[in-house]
């Protein structure tokens, strides 16, 4: 067979050694952990979440410091599993463990469960040996192992993942995942332990979206990384945008839940508009008003002859508005009942065709009018045919609605170009009017990790397998002090049932991570506050270009500015 191909970058890559905290370098042999106090969920989900997790809510937090540990030389075997959307960095975190387990006992084994949890479940595995690992180091990409979205939550799922890990001899179980796959870890950790089982399950913070984060959790990996590729794109365009004058340019970026990316992108090159979700929902903004405010700035830009801009939009913004978020609830309740079949109807309605396709999507649109109450039905009529399409398509196995597939940024290029229309008419605009439209998401999950997020999920990797080691159930390694170099990162392991919310999920209670969303009183936001009228006006745009993995530190090294302005550094 001939050897497989890989770019000039890549070999290099693969020669980078991540640096790695003072105390994993230690190894585990030569960890002690300190235990902590036992630790509580917010007081009022604290009766309901303790019910849930009888064996494992309370955990202690628990720290790494330099001393002989003999547990962590024992020999034992660990499965990973990378759950949900890809990000930078997800092998760094397999070498990592690999690392971290073969320097406490070269006789460890590290399994992956393939395709994500539905690995876990249909018992598919493959052994990650030195010659495996060894490929993947500092690449991007889940391909080692692949991903996908399946959750572990019927009792049949539960028993088969038992089984499998039985069947493999795992020792411990590491989910690499979001908020809701590190929700399932907890899930897991509370049943392994019900059933008698001495089998420990660790999470891992993983996400682009930057939504699982909070005082112990201070990033997700791979958010650096997406980050940096959109702001490298978004930049390029606005100095296309500067050169050539007559566009406006709307992007969307990926976050569906929460604008942490939107806003770590504007900052890296200054737009003349940028949306935040989480405002427009305390605004209570409808969507009228969100394309008045997008007007405005347009329309008083061309006041100044300038008929160019650049908008940035967070993926999830239809959802933030809060008419569109109940007409997408009630969509998400009245599509998870049972409803005819509309078998003539594809789940990729922008791709219809045929007239069988068409019929069934006038079924399907006709069938949900009569099902919402007025309101709901006559703004669900009031949108453009594409975009009331995708807001049908199937949900991801969490119930969550695929945002990544709604056009947001056409929805409001057409509603202002309407606006601007009905301006001119009234001769209060008399500018051009002329865009195009962006959507940033899959480009930024899979590149080349930054030098931070190498070395974040290198000692997230490693951490994990320091607390599996310990035999330690129940938490998400956490590695923290990121704003300084990673030396010093403080590393150690946080109990998941801290982190757990009950929420109304689907009609019913849960135990839930929560989703953390930009704070609109964190220092992120308040900057941005301060500086985008500036922006709005000025054409301050920035252009960072692409990532710098060799070079001075001050640009191969450096963190995003979300969290240089949380720890108060203001951003460079
Ligand atoms: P995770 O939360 O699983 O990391 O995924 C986030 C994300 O990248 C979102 O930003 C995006 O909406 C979604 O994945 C797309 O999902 P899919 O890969 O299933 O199309």
């Amino acid at each position: 067979m001939a050897k497989k191909q890989i770019s000039e970058l890549q070999e290099l890559r693969l020669k980078f050694k991540p640096e790695l905290p003072l105390t994993l370098q230690l190894g585990a042999a030569n960890i002690k952990v300190i235990k902590g106090k036992p630790t509580s969920c917010a007081k009022k989900f604290e009766g309901e979440v303790k019910k849930m997790f009888a064996n494992t809510y309370g955990l202690p937090e628990v720290k790494f410091a330099k001393g002989k540990n003999d547990l962590a030389k024992r020999k034992i075997t660990l499965g990973v599993v990378l759950s949900g959307g890809q990000a930078a960095g997800g092998h760094n975190v397999i070498a990592g463990l690999f690392d971290g387990l073969k320097k406490a006992n070269p006789k460890n084994a590290l399994l992956g469960f393939l395709n994500g949890p539905a690995g876990i479940i249909d018992n598919k595995v493959k052994v990650i040996d030195v010659k495996i690992i060894d490929e993947y180091r500092n690449t991007g990409g889940f391909d080692l192992i692949c991903s996908g979205r399946t959750k572990i939550e019927t009792p049949e799922q539960f028993e088969a993942a038992k089984n499998t890990l039985i069947a493999n001899k795992v020792n411990a179980l590491v989910v690499v995942g979001g908020d809701d796959s590190n929700t399932n870890a907890a899930l897991i950790a509370e049943y392994l332990k019900q059933q008698n089982l001495d089998i420990c399950v660790i999470g891992v913070p993983k996400t682009i979206d930057g939504d699982l984060k909070n005082e112990y959790i201070e990033t997700s990996f791979g958010f650096d990384t997406a980050t940096k590729i959109y702001a490298e794109l978004a930049g390029n365009i606005a100095r296309d945008i500067n050169s050539a004058r007559k566009y406006w340019h709307f992007i969307r970026l990926m976050g569906r839940s929460a604008s942490h990316i939107t806003l770590e992108v504007a900052f890296k090159t200054q737009p003349n508009i940028v949306l935040v979700g989480e405002e427009v929902l305390a605004k209570k903004m409808t969507l009228a008003q969100v394309v008045n405010y997008m007007t405005d700035i347009i329309s008083k830009r061309a006041a100044e002859g300038k008929n160019f801009g650049l908008a940035l939009l967070p993926e999830g913004l239809i959802e933030f508005i809060p008419e569109m978020k109940e007409l997408i609830s009630a969509l998400n309740d009245l599509l998870s009942n049972p409803t005819p079949s509309f078998s003539t109807v594809d789940n990729n309605p922008a791709a219809a065709k045929t007239e069988d396709v068409e019929n069934g999507l006038i079924e399907k649109f006709a069938y949900v009018q009569s099902q919402l109450p007025k309101n709901l039905s006559d703004l669900f009529k009031s949108l453009p045919e594409n975009i009331a399409a995708q807001l049908l398509l199937d949900r991801d196995p969490h119930g969550n609605v695929l945002v990544s597939q709604i056009e947001t940024e056409k929805l409001l290029v057409e509603m202002i170009a309407a606006r601007l229309a009905e301006l001119k008419k009234a001769k209060k605009f008399n500018g051009k009017f002329a865009s195009i439209t962006h959507f940033f998401g899959y480009e930024g999950r899979c590149g080349f990790p930054s030098n931070f997020d190498a070395n974040y999920t290198y000692a997230l990797g490693y951490n994990a397998a320091v607390l599996a080691l310990n035999n330690l159930t129940g938490y998400i390694s956490s590695v923290r002090n990121l704003i300084k170099q990673p030396k010093q990162w403080i590393c150690g392991g946080i109990p998941l049932t801290m982190m757990l919310n009950i929420e109304k999920r689907h009609g019913s209670q849960k135990a839930v991570i929560a989703k953390a969303l930009v704070d609109l009183n964190g220092k992120p936001f308040k900057a941005l506050c301060a500086l985008r009228k500036d922006w709005a006006f000025n054409d301050n745009y920035l252009v960072s270009g692409p990532i710098q993995f060799f070079g001075p530190a001050s640009i191969t090294d450096i963190t995003t500015k979300t969290l240089q302005y949380e720890y108060g550094k203001g951003a460079k």
